[in-house]
């Protein structure tokens, strides 16, 4: 296999959170009566909008992402999820905020080794009041505010990569 020497080539993504407040009907009709919060991560291209439900078109990476792996806190049962296919993302439900593990395991063709971001979940509306620390607003409050978003852009980039990969990456 041949690499393109000297050729850097980068796909823009997001990655993040939404999180939503649970109305009291909700909770009670959960497992976990103790969570407050539903939230979404996700990995996604930077085509699309943050809260997009489309698959496939603009916000379809498995072209180049084979799997991504969620690496959720240990007070979740089975805490690492993969999907493998888009929309990489995982649905939850919870009380608590932490940081999350995301692994990104690319097409074999790429011949390039996963990459580990982390993101931290964002559940609250976190307010500083006056010159105060940042505090948890109560649920109350927080559900008049709406959903909370916590996203990041970033690019993957791809040094020397493989013709046929090249040309994978250039054909979307
Ligand atoms: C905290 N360090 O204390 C964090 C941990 C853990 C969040 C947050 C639900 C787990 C479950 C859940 O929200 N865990 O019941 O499945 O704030």
């Amino acid at each position: 296999r041949v690499r393109v020497r000297g050729l850097s080539i980068h796909r823009p993504i997001i990655y993040g959170n939404t999180a939503v407040v649970l109305t009291q009907k909700e909770r009670e009709s959960l497992a976990s009566p103790d969570h407050t919060h539903r939230w979404v991560v996700a990995v996604r291209s930077a085509a699309s909008a943050p809260d997009s439900q489309i698959v496939g078109g603009a916000d379809d990476l498995s072209y180049f992402i084979k799997r991504v792996t969620f690496k959720l806190h240990d007070t979740y049962t089975n805490p690492t999820r993969n999907v493998d296919k888009p929309p990489f993302e995982v649905s939850e439900t919870g009380w608590g905020e932490f940081e999350i593990q995301i692994r990104i395991t690319f097409v074999p063709e790429s011949g390039e080794k996963a990459i580990l971001i982390y993101h931290h979940l964002k559940l609250h509306p976190w307010t500083a009041i006056g010159s105060g620390e940042p505090e948890i607003p109560p649920l109350e409050a927080a559900m008049k505010l709406g959903p909370v978003h916590s996203w990041q852009y970033d690019e993957v980039v791809f040094n020397d990569p493989f013709q046929s990969f090249l040309s994978i990456l250039t054909a979307h």
